[in-house]
């Protein structure tokens, strides 16, 4: 493991109060124009992110410097999504000059709290695979790591969330109305996009055949570079990403002959690529905007690369000792045939070196098992959109399957069928993932328990055929974010236990075991989290007007809303302690707040019934004075990464009840437990991973395993069986088709009842459902034991060191890319 000095006195930049004043006044003045009279807070958080720039800037130029020197391997990270959040604070932990800034703008008279919340989240991602990304390149400049993500420049990233009535409105989310301070344009290095067209075979003078496309539409590509300071400041690494604009913008030609209009049109058409995020998570759109968009990040970036790459060599001969590219997830792969494009149309190369070289070039990630968010390209609209592509994606096919299958299965059609990219069918489609796998040199899984299943369910023919390629890399989540920076609290607390650099060495944390018992220790810790659920208590009662006590339990579920993740099953447990205390006002059960964050995908129906459904029965809840405010329920709008940061650290239970065998790993079950919360989960993901880690006496288990689901599912399961034998169960499904929870308007929460009991319940929330319960019940029993919990919360903070996202790319870097570290600054 790379050890990176991050003590304080190793940070390389010392700044002090005073420059950092001036610094600020300074850009205030001259950079933005106004003056300390004037200026309001967006203005002052600008002027202090300029200030900040100045030494980010630095590191950007010395890495440049420094890895362009010693023209070294290095990973690009190619990824549709980035869920980066807001970067103020945390470029001004990983440059070690929090406080000095703090107290410097304490100075000017300003809030750094106030200043830093001006920032809009760059929400450019849809969850855990967009924030994956995120933390991992967090963790590759703080290891010191040479490595480029790069991404689309989305205009709008993730819709903004409102609540209408309980239902879920979808606004734009634009957070570069005002300006990004951290964003450099690079207009040297422009790329351009071809799009659509047809493809000549063309016989060259010494009758070498070569394809020739001619597209129908070329788009421009203009990098945006965000500056990523890793953790000590010793390397500023770059995110590199696209925005799409017309190739020529003034067509004179077509604007002389009165094609203004025309012009302007295409205009918007070639803008319209890196216009918005699509909402969409794990289910797949189909569309061609899409496609296009993943295409046009792909062919930027890889020339991109093949341009620094020509400019230090003649031939191709090294390419792979110096690139490898990660794909994060399927998404990327059109990167796959795009190089075989480049190299072979572009550069001349013969398609069987080109192979070998782009062969050693690629590793997948997978992030998910479930079917309906395995990409699947129509071949038609490929072929309209990509005509080249689809050419070479069927040559790759063709040689797999003469070449590798028939010689492991000869004479075995079925086989072909089986392991083909090309779907037959109506219509025929192309397997993205199973391009993936082929053109790989490694694919691998996000924690132990879903990569075991990529080899046993998704891949078991691709698995037989090549089990070396198949690995496991286990997720993380950056420390400096997730802990140091939204839990400052807490932070100090470990600084005096263990020292600082626990940032980098999270299992450092382990020594903090041994103080789990102590009541002192107890107390000071459990005095933290009950200042933090004061903080989000304010906070709840600013975003929904409901005024929760931080002496309950502070239950929470923050994730994507999608029925594997079993919100609704969340849902089922509220209405049972509800109906018991209609039924015994005086039942003792300890007092709990249920805190929910999700957005739902604007097309997916049920996902967004759940969300009004939850929102209703808050509102009847909290309102009833019955039950003497035992239980509330509050659904805050518009989960983000901001918002997450001010709910974890105030986390008592973490909910990851995912049905056993759909969460491929989960992160925020990670960030929760390092925040010193308990998990009631399911064995799933890499909650198997916390459990292992944590012990099994700390953590609240329940449910049926992922073998135990598909032998039911297969044996043909059931929900009615659980609906009539468990009265308490039926009457609490029944409930959802009276009025109760939405006076005036009967049934408006069926929907829910009808997938669970006509729709078969496919998430087997039903057959989870007493078992959940039960756990449920030992949580109560555990926090009547102020002791018990204070240990066990300790415990788990202390233990869950592996789920550093460093951690996880030192496994990328020892098992797939094969780096070394280079820190830029000493
Ligand atoms: C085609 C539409 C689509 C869009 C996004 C399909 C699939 C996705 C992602 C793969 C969804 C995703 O974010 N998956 C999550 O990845 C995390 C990081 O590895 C895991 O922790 C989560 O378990 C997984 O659901």
């Amino acid at each position: 493991m790379v050890q990176v000095s991050t003590a304080a006195e190793d940070f390389p930049f010392y700044l002090d109060k005073e420059a950092f004043k001036q610094s600020v006044q300074r850009h205030l003045h001259t950079t933005y124009g106004t003056v300390e009279s004037k200026a309001n807070s967006l203005a002052w958080w600008k002027a202090t992110c300029s200030a900040i720039n100045e030494l980010v800037f630095e590191g950007l130029t010395e890495t440049h410097k420094k890895h362009s020197g010693i023209d070294t391997r290095a990973v690009h990270y190619l990824s549709l999504e980035f869920l980066m959040g807001r970067l103020t604070r945390n470029n001004l932990y990983n440059l070690g000059i929090f406080e000095t800034a703090r107290d410097a703008l304490t100075e000017l008279g300003q809030d750094i709290d106030t200043l830093c919340s001006e920032e809009p989240d760059m929400a450019l991602g849809n969850g855990g695979l967009g924030r994956l990304a995120a933390c991992f390149i967090d963790s590759l400049a703080t290891l010191g790591y040479p490595a480029i993500g790069y991404g689309i420049h989305y205009e709008h990233g993730l819709f903004r969330q409102e609540f209408r009535d309980g239902h879920q409105i979808e606004r734009p989310d634009s957070w570069r109305d005002y300006g990004n301070p951290w964003e450099i344009c690079r207009p040297e290095s422009i790329q351009k996009v071809p799009l659509y067209g047809y493809v000549e075979t063309e016989f060259g003078p010494n009758g070498k055949m070569r394809k020739v496309w001619h597209p129908g539409e070329m788009i421009r590509g203009v990098p945006w570079d965000i500056p990523v300071v890793g953790f000590g400041g010793h390397t500023v690494n770059i995110l590199r990403l696209w925005e799409s604009r017309a190739d020529d913008y003034f067509d004179w030609d077509v604007f002389n002959a009165g094609g203004y209009v025309d012009a302007q049109a295409e205009k918007a058409r070639a803008e319209a690529i890196s216009k918005v995020l699509y909402p969409n998570d794990e289910t797949l759109a189909g569309k061609e905007l899409r496609l296009t968009q993943q295409y046009f990040f792909c062919c930027c970036s890889l020339q991109d690369m093949l341009r620094r790459y020509k400019r230090r060599h003649d031939d191709f001969s090294h390419f792979a000792e110096q690139i490898v590219i990660q794909l994060n997830d399927t998404h990327p792969t059109i990167a796959i045939p795009e190089l075989m494009r480049q190299l072979v149309d572009l550069e001349g190369l013969k398609w069987e070196e080109a192979w070998a070289i782009s062969q050693q070039v690629f590793a997948y990630t997978n992030h998910t098992l479930l079917p309906e968010a395995l990409e699947k390209w129509d071949v038609v609209l490929f072929e309209h959109v990509l005509p080249r592509h689809l050419e070479i994606i069927y040559e790759i096919n063709h040689r797999f399957l003469d070449e590798v299958v028939a010689k492991k299965w000869p004479n075995d059609d079925q086989m072909k069928q089986r392991l083909s990219i090309i779907e037959e069918g109506n219509p025929r489609m192309v397997r993205m993932a199973y391009l993936g796998v082929v053109g790989c040199f490694k694919t691998n899984g996000v924690a132990y328990m879903h990569s075991e299943l990529i080899k046993k369910e998704l891949f078991p023919y691709f698995y037989e055929l090549w089990p070396e390629r198949f690995t496991n890399v286990t997720n993380g989540i950056t420390p400096r974010r997730w802990l140091k920076a939204c839990n400052p609290r807490l932070s100090a607390l470990f600084d005096e236990a263990v020292g600082t650099h626990w940032p980098t060495d999270l299992t450092l944390l382990r020594q903090v075991v041994a103080k789990a018992d102590d009541p002192k220790f107890q107390k000071r810790f459990m005095a933290i989290k009950h200042q933090n659920k004061q903080d989000l208590a304010k906070v709840i009662l600013q975003l929904t007007g409901v005024e929760v006590s931080a002496e309950a339990i502070f239950d929470i579920q923050i994730k994507r809303l999608h029925e594997y993740k079993r919100q609704h099953l969340n849902m089922l447990h509220i209405l049972t302690l509800y109906r018991r205390l209609l039924q015994d006002p005086d039942l003792d059960i300890q007092p709990r707040v249920f805190i929910f964050g999700a957005k739902a995908a604007p097309g997916y129906k049920l996902a967004k019934d759940i969300i009004f459904g939850i929102n209703k029965i808050g509102e009847r809840i909290n309102a009833d004075e019955r039950i003497k405010g035992k239980i509330k329920v509050v659904f805050l709008p518009n989960y983000r990464v901001s918002l997450a940061e001010q709910m974890i650290p105030a986390g008592d239970l973490s909910e990851q009840i995912s049905t056993a065998g759909k969460e491929a790993s989960g992160t925020g079950n990670m960030k929760f437990a390092l925040n010193g919360a308990l998990t009631i989960g399911t064995m799933d993901g890499a909650n198997v991973e916390i459990r292992e880690e944590v012990g099994d006496e700390n953590i609240f288990i329940f449910g049926l395993s992922a073998d135990e689901v598909s032998s039911k599912l297969k044996a043909g399961y059931n929900s009615r069986d659980y609906y009539y034998n468990n009265p308490e169960l039926k009457a609490i499904l029944d409930w959802l088709d009276s009025d109760y929870f939405t006076p005036n308007q009967p049934g408006a929460l069926a929907s829910i009842k009808r997938s669970l009991l006509d729709g078969g319940d496919p998430f087997l929330c039903l057959a989870d459902y007493e078992s959940y319960i039960c756990a449920q019940q030992a949580v109560d029993q555990a926090y009547r034991d102020k002791a018990r919990w204070a240990k066990m919360a300790i415990i788990n903070s202390a233990s869950v060191g592996k789920f550093n996202s460093d951690r996880s790319i030192q496994d990328y870097v020892d098992t797939i890319w094969k780096l070394k570290s280079y820190p830029a600054i000493e």
